[in-house]
């Protein structure tokens, strides 16, 4: 059973599923899993020290032979050091998120590595496609994490309209009926990041896979509004603390609060303390399992749900 697209061409992949590149949660072990299921594995660099994070890419060389990639986070102090390092490590693909990643793009491109910058914006998404991104990663308001404005529902459409590069839907999706669902809307693949903090694979504490399966529809909330980089995480007593300051517009405090907290959720597991960025879709995560398994019954769903749905006929013909 296989979903064959422009983007699983690209990634040079089986299955039209990107791994999310979370900081502090996608690790080598759990991108390379996904690598290996067919899917396409990114290791999130987030704030990670240079040395560290090259490291992360020799480790994955070493746990798949498959094609794989890296998250570069543009807010990164010294995400120059990351770029040089990423362009002499060499990966396949790399994806960007929360800023615009044009001054990298050439560089990166010459090297051979393909780039699938994160937007939250179809004008954003033109750009970028004007000055060669290979791919856009269009990212609705109920992912986790940084977020933009608009959902997934409403932003695919708009980007598959706007550019001729294949889009992938991000936000929302964690079974193969949401796969289903951005391929109506035009998407070429996908991008899943809540579901995979719950595979076996990711070295997440196992007390934030418990919390994310616990986690019901309304669990969520994105706070940090002031600072300009909203972020949605599951509902503690951080983000309760944080959006008193939002309320009293003191994005300063917020940042200063900040700093450290996704680490302190991710590795050490203070879910009450610690930043538990996760997405709307955390609801709909119900237990641990191999990534290869996440993968297969996403796909395995996704076939099933759009056989039927061609299958189905209108009131005239039934
Ligand atoms: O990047 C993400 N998700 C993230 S990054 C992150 S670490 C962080 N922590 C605190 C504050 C900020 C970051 C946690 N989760 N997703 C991809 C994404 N990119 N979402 C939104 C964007 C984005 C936003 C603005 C991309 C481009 C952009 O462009 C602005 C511009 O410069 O035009």
């Amino acid at each position: 059973m296989a979903l064959r697209t422009r983007l699983t061409e690209l990634l040079e992949i089986e299955h039209p599923i990107i791994q999310g590149g979370m900081a502090w949660t996608a690790t080598a072990e759990l991108a390379a899993a996904v690598s290996n299921a067919g899917g396409f594995g990114i290791i999130g660099a987030g704030q990670m020290p240079t040395e560290l994070l090259r490291q992360q890419v020799r480790h994955a060389k070493e746990l798949t032979d498959r094609p794989f990639g890296v998250n570069l986070m543009l807010l990164t102090p010294h995400i120059d050091e990351l770029v040089e390092m990423v362009l002499k490590e060499g990966v396949h693909a790399v994806t960007t998120g929360a800023g615009n990643p044009g001054k990298y793009m050439s560089s990166l491109k010459d090297h051979g590595i393909k780039v699938l910058p994160i937007t939250p914006s179809v004008a954003l998404a033109k750009r970028l496609e004007a000055i060669g991104a290979d791919a856009i990663i269009g990212e609705g308001m109920e992912a986790g994490g940084h977020i933009g404005e608009l959902t997934t529902m409403v932003l695919t459409p708009q980007l598959v309209d706007a550019v001729t590069v294949p889009v992938v839907a991000a936000g929302g999706i964690a079974d193969g009926r949401g796969i289903a669902a951005a391929f109506a809307l035009g998407a070429e693949g996908v991008q899943v990041g809540t579901r995979f903090m719950c595979a076996s694979e990711c070295t997440i504490h196992p007390d934030v896979k418990e919390r994310i399966i616990k986690a019901r529809d309304r669990d969520t909330v994105v706070t940090g509004y002031s600072t300009g980089h909203p972020v949605r995480v599951i509902k503690n007593k951080l983000a309760k603390t944080i959006a008193e300051l939002d309320r009293q517009n003191r994005p300063e405090e917020i940042e200063t609060l900040g700093s450290g907290k996704l680490a302190l959720c991710m590795r050490e597991g203070d879910l009450e303390m610690g930043s538990l960025m996760a997405g709307q879709s955390a609801a709909m995560v119900e237990r641990v399992q191999p990534a290869a398994e996440i993968v297969d019954e996403m796909i395995a769903e996704a076939v099933e749900v759009m056989g039927r749905l061609a299958r189905t006929r209108g009131p005239a013909d039934a």
